[in-house]
C-alpha cells in the first residue's frame, strides 16, 4: 500500500501543489512593469484633455520615451509649452486589494497626472522621478484612463538658464507598480523606500545601515517579519537578519538595521565589487512575502584634499573624467536604456574612471552602469548661471536636491552631490553695482540653504559646485560653503591661449591651498568638416581641439593638487540657442552626436588605459585630405598617432617614415602625401607583443600653377578669410584656406580676414560663410585662355549678434556706420554694381553669384571689389574651366 505514495503521478501532484503555493506567494509581491506603449499625444493645451469623455482618437500615437522637441535641432525657438499624454490601462481582478502606483522616471519640466479624470498630483522638475499612489482612483475589472499634462515653459523650476536644450515630454520610462497593502514607502521623494548608508569602511571592516519606512495601508495592525540579506559580489549570502515588527494601521513605520562586513571586497572603478542587500517583508503569520527591495551597494572610502588631491580606498587617485549630457540627434533626450548603457560602456572603454553627470540627474540606467562597470560619479541639480528672484524657484531647488539624493543615494558610484553651475556668470552680466551685490547674495543664501539640506540628506558625501574661471566666487565666499571647488576652465577656447589654464590653477592653489579642487569642465569645439594645418582658437577645426586637449591632459596629470578633471563634453549635444559652426549643437564632444568617436576619444584612451595597447592613427576624422602642391610634387602635412606604446614606426604605402618616441601619448610625422590613396600602418610593441594598426587616407592635390591639363577636372574653391579647409558634407567639395597670390599662381592681394560665429541663414555650410576677406584689393588667378565659370558668395556678417549666455569671452562689439555696398569688377568689367548683400538678403543671409568669363591673352582672372560705401568683402570664391 505504502508504495503507491511514490508513484510518479503522485509525486508530480505534490510538485505542482508546491509550485501553485509558490506562485501564490510570488503574486503577493511587488509587481513592476513599464507602461511605455500605446500613448496618445497632443501638442497643445486643451481644458478637457483629462476628462474621460474626451476623444483622443485623432491624437498622435507615441511611445515613451518621447519628446516633442526634435524641432530644437533646427529651430532656436523650439516648442516650449504644454503637451498632453493619454493612455488606457485595463486592471483585472488580480489588482483587487492591492496598492497601485504610477511612476515616471522623468517628465520635463512640470507634470500633472490624472487618473479617470481625477487630479492625482503635480511634479516639478524634469530630471527626477516621481511616484503617485493612484489606488483610490482606479476601477478594478475595467479600463482606467491616465492623462498627463507636461509643460516645458515654466520658469520657476531649475534650470531657468543654461547652454542646453530643455527638451519637453515624458522622456524616460513610465511604470505601474503594484504592491500588497504592506510595502516599502514609495512616496518618499521618488525613492524606493530603503536607504543604505555605508559609513565606516576600511579594508578590515565595513559598517552599514539599512533604513527606511514600511507603509501599512490597511486599517488594522499587521505583524510582519523584516529580513535583511546581504550577498557578496560572488552571490554568497554573507548574513541574514530577521526581526518581527507590528505595523501601525494606515501609517508609515520606520525601521533601521545595522550591519557589519569583515574584510569587505572593496569597490573601485578597477574592481567594482557590488554587494546586494535584499530587504524583504513577510506576513508574520502566513510567511507570505509582501514586499521586497533589492539594492546594490559597494564599500569604499575616499577623501578630497586641497594639497594632495583625491584618495580612494587610502591611495592617491586621479579622477580622470568626462561630463555627460543625455541627448542624441534627432531623438533629443528620449533615449532608451540601452542607449544610456552604450554611453557608459564607451566611457569606460576610454579608460575614464569618473563622470560628472551634468547638469542634472540622469536615467537610472546610467547610475546602475556606473556601479556595475566602475565609474565614480558626481551628480548635480541644474541651478545654472543665475538665481531668479522667486520663492517658488528656491523651494523647487530644495525639493529637487532631496529627490536626487534620495533616489540615487544607494549608488556606491556617487561620491559627491552638486547644486550650482557658474552661478555668477549671467548674474554678473545682468547686474552691476548694488544690484549685483543683491543678486550675488541671493545665490549665496540659496547655496547656504542647499548645503544644509544636502548635509541633512547625506552625511557621508561631500558637496561640490562648478565655478567659471573667475576669482569672484572666492571673493563672494562660495568656496567656503562647499566641500569641493569645481573650476570650469576654457583658457585657449573662450579666451587667451591654453597655457592660461595652468596659470589659473597655480594661482588658485597659491591663494586657496585648502580648497580641494577639481577641473569640472574644459573643452574645445570641433567640426569634422573643418581642418587646419595652422589650428587656431575658435576655428572649430578638429586639429585645434586635438591640440587643446593634448595640452590640458598633460597639465591635469602633472598638477598633483588637482583632484581630477571632467572634460566638457562626452558628446556633441543639443543646445538650441547656439550658433557657431553647427547651429543648435555644442560640438565640444569626444564623440559625435551619433556616438561615433572623434580622434580625440583615442587620445583619452591612450592617456588612461594602461592595461591594453592603444594605437590609433589620428586621422580618422580627416580621411579625405586636400592640399596645394606644385606639379609632380608631394604635399607635406602632419599625421599624428595617439598611443600608449613607447615607440612607434609609421609606414606610408609600405615605406617607413621612421620610428618616433611617443611623448604625451602622441607621435607626429611630417608626411609627404601623394595624390590618391595613402595607406598608413603604425607599428609598435606592447608588453612584448607586436601591435599594428592601419588607416587609408585619400589625398586630393590642388595645383599651385594652373594649366590646361590640371584645370580639366578642377573645381578650385577658396574659403576666403579662413585658415581652414572646409569640406561640405552635402557636395563633398573642399574649400581651401585663403591664400596669398604669388606670381604665376592664384590667391588674394590685400585685405584682411574677418570671422564671426553668427548663424548663416539658409545654408547648411555655416562655417564656410562665417569667414570672409574684408576689403580685398583683388583676387587673381593666373590661367590659360578659355571660358571660365567664376562663383562668388557674399554674406554680410558684420552686424553684431546678441551675445549669448554661454559665451565666456570679453568680446568686442562692432558698430555699423555705413552699409556695405560695392562693385564687382572682373578683368576690368563691372559685372555687378552697387552690390548690397545685407539689403538684398539681410545680414547673415547668403548670396551666390556665378559669372561666365572669357579669358583672353591677359591670361588671368582678376576680381576686384570696389567699395562704394562701408566695406567690400567676399566669403568664398570658386573657379572652374568650362
Ligand atoms: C560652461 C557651462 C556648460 C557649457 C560650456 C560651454 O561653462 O557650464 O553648460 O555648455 O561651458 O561649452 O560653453
Ligand atoms: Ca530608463
Amino acid at each position: 500500500m505504502k508504495k503507491t505514495y511514490t508513484t510518479p503521478l503522485f509525486r508530480l501532484l505534490i510538485v505542482s501543489i508546491h509550485l501553485f503555493l509558490l506562485s501564490l506567494a510570488a503574486n503577493a509581491q511587488r509587481d513592476i512593469k513599464t507602461i511605455n506603449d500605446g500613448w496618445r499625444f497632443l501638442k497643445k493645451d486643451i481644458t478637457e484633455a483629462a476628462q474621460l469623455s474626451t476623444d483622443d482618437k485623432l491624437w498622435e500615437r507615441v511611445t515613451i520615451p518621447h519628446t516633442w522637441n526634435s524641432d530644437a535641432y533646427t529651430d532656436k525657438k523650439y516648442y516650449r509649452g504644454v503637451g498632453w499624454y493619454r493612455k488606457n490601462i485595463y486592471l483585472g481582478e488580480d489588482y483587487k486589494d492591492k496598492q497601485l502606483f504610477i511612476r515616471f522616471d522623468a517628465a520635463n519640466t512640470v507634470a500633472s497626472v490624472y487618473v479617470n479624470g481625477n487630479f492625482i498630483g503635480e511634479h516639478k522638475g524634469g530630471y527626477t522621478s516621481f511616484t503617485f499612489d493612484i489606488t483610490p482612483y482606479c476601477f478594478i475589472g475595467k479600463e482606467n484612463q491616465i492623462s498627463v499634462k507636461v509643460d516645458n515653459s515654466l520658469t520657476d523650476v531649475p534650470p531657468v538658464s543654461g547652454d542646453f536644450t530643455f527638451f519637453g515630454g515624458i522622456y524616460r520610462d513610465a511604470w505601474l507598480i503594484t504592491t500588497p497593502k504592506q510595502h516599502f514607502d514609495l512616496s518618499d521623494f521618488g525613492s524606493n523606500g530603503v536607504f543604505i548608508d555605508t559609513k565606516d569602511v576600511s579594508a578590515i571592516a565595513a559598517f552599514y545601515t539599512v533604513r527606511g519606512a514600511i507603509r501599512n495601508d490597511e486599517s488594522q495592525v499587521k505583524k510582519i517579519q523584516v529580513i535583511h540579506t546581504i550577498k557578496d559580489p560572488q552571490g554568497n549570502v554573507v548574513k541574514t537578519d530577521k526581526s518581527t515588527v507590528s505595523l501601525q494601521p494606515n501609517a508609515k513605520n520606520e525601521f533601521s538595521y545595522e550591519g557589519k562586513i569583515e574584510k569587505p571586497q572593496l569597490w573601485s572603478p578597477e574592481n567594482p565589487n557590488l554587494y546586494a542587500i535584499e530587504t524583504v517583508i513577510l506576513d508574520a503569520k502566513s510567511k507570505e512575502t509582501l514586499d521586497k527591495v533589492s539594492n546594490n551597494t559597494g564599500f569604499r572610502w575616499y577623501k578630497f584634499d586641497g594639497k594632495e588631491g583625491f584618495f580612494l580606498n587610502g591611495k592617491p587617485y586621479k579622477l580622470n573624467g568626462i561630463c555627460r549630457h543625455q541627448d542624441q540627434k534627432p531623438i533629443g533626450n528620449a533615449l532608451t536604456d540601452e542607449m544610456h548603457r552604450r554611453d557608459i560602456q564607451m566611457i569606460k572603454e576610454m579608460g575614464i574612471n569618473f563622470i560628472r553627470i551634468s547638469h542634472y540627474p540622469q536615467d537610472d540606467a546610467i547610475l546602475e552602469q556606473c556601479d556595475k562597470l566602475g565609474l565614480l560619479a558626481w551628480e548635480e541639480i541644474p541651478i545654472i548661471d543665475i538665481v531668479p528672484e522667486d520663492a517658488n524657484y528656491t523651494e523647487n531647488c530644495e525639493n529637487m536636491l532631496r529627490e536626487m539624493i534620495r533616489q540615487h543615494y544607494n549608488h556606491p558610484s556617487i561620491i559627491m552631490w552638486g547644486y550650482m553651475n557658474e552661478i555668477l556668470l549671467v548674474t554678473q552680466r545682468k547686474f552691476q553695482g548694488e544690484a549685483l551685490k543683491v543678486a550675488t547674495d541671493r545665490a549665496l543664501i540659496l547655496a547656504n540653504r542647499l548645503e544644509k539640506v544636502l548635509k541633512s540628506e547625506d552625511r557621508y558625501r561631500p558637496s561640490v559646485m562648478a565655478f567659471h574661471g573667475s576669482d569672484s566666487y572666492n571673493k563672494a565666499g562660495f568656496n567656503s560653503i562647499v566641500d569641493v571647488v569645481g573650476w570650469n576652465l576654457y583658457q585657449g577656447w573662450y579666451s587667451d591661449d591654453f597655457t592660461g589654464f595652468e596659470r589659473f590653477l597655480r594661482e588658485q592653489q597659491k591663494q586657496h591651498p585648502d580648497n580641494p579642487k577639481i577641473v569640472s569642465e574644459y573643452g574645445a569645439g570641433s567640426d569634422k568638416r573643418i581642418h587646419s594645418l595652422t589650428p587656431k582658437r575658435f576655428d572649430f577645426s578638429m586639429e585645434y581641439q586635438q591640440e587643446y586637449i593634448e595640452h590640458y591632459l598633460s597639465v591635469i596629470e602633472k598638477e598633483a593638487y588637482v583632484s581630477g578633471a571632467t572634460y566638457w563634453n562626452f558628446i556633441d549635444f543639443g543646445s538650441a540657442l547656439r550658433d557657431e559652426s553647427m547651429p543648435r549643437i555644442n560640438n565640444k564632444g569626444l564623440v559625435y552626436s551619433d556616438r561615433t568617436p572623434k580622434d580625440v576619444y583615442f587620445l583619452f584612451k591612450a592617456f588612461y588605459r594602461k592595461d591594453i595597447p592603444v594605437l590609433h592613427i589620428a586621422s580618422q576624422d580627416w580621411q579625405k585630405r586636400t592640399g596645394v602642391s606644385k606639379a609632380g610634387e608631394s604635399c607635406i602635412q602632419p599625421l599624428k598617432v595617439y598611443s600608449n606604446l613607447s615607440e612607434i614606426e609609421l609606414f606610408q604605402n609600405g615605406k617607413s617614415l621612421g620610428m618616433k618616441k611617443c611623448g604625451n601619448h602622441t607621435a607626429s610625422w611630417e608626411v609627404p602625401f601623394i595624390a590618391g590613396e595613402n595607406f598608413f600602418t603604425a607599428k609598435g610593441v606592447f608588453d612584448g607583443k607586436p601591435i599594428e594598426t592601419a588607416l587609408s587616407v585619400s589625398f586630393n592635390s590642388i595645383p599651385e600653377i594652373l594649366d590646361n591639363e590640371n584645370l580639366e577636372s578642377l573645381e578650385l574653391a577658396i574659403n576666403a578669410g579662413s585658415t581652414s579647409f572646409y569640406t561640405s558634407s552635402e557636395s563633398g567639395l573642399t574649400w581651401l584656406p585663403d591664400r596669398e597670390y604669388t606670381t604665376g599662381s592664384w590667391g588674394y592681394i590685400g585685405g584682411k580676414p574677418y570671422q564671426t560665429q553668427g548663424e548663416i541663414i539658409g545654408s547648411a555650410d555655416n562655417p564656410l560663410y562665417q569667414s570672409l576677406r574684408e576689403s580685398p584689393d583683388r583676387y587673381r588667378f593666373d590661367v590659360p585662355e578659355g571660358r571660365y565659370e567664376v562663383e562668388l558668395s557674399f554674406s554680410d556678417i558684420f552686424t553684431p549678434k546678441e551675445k549669448v549666455v554661454y559665451d565666456l569671452s570679453e568680446g568686442t562689439q562692432i558698430t555699423i556706420e555705413n552699409e556695405n555696398i560695392f562693385d564687382i569688377v572682373i578683368n576690368g568689367k563691372v559685372v555687378e554694381s552697387k552690390m548690397n548683400p545685407s539689403k538684398n538678403s539681410g545680414f547673415y543671409g547668403l548670396e551666390k553669384k556665378r559669372f561666365i568669363i572669357e579669358v583672353g591673352d591677359q591670361n588671368c582672372i582678376e576680381i576686384k571689389f570696389i567699395s562704394f560705401s562701408g566695406k567690400s568683402f567676399v566669403n568664398t570664391l570658386k573657379v572652374r574651366k568650362l
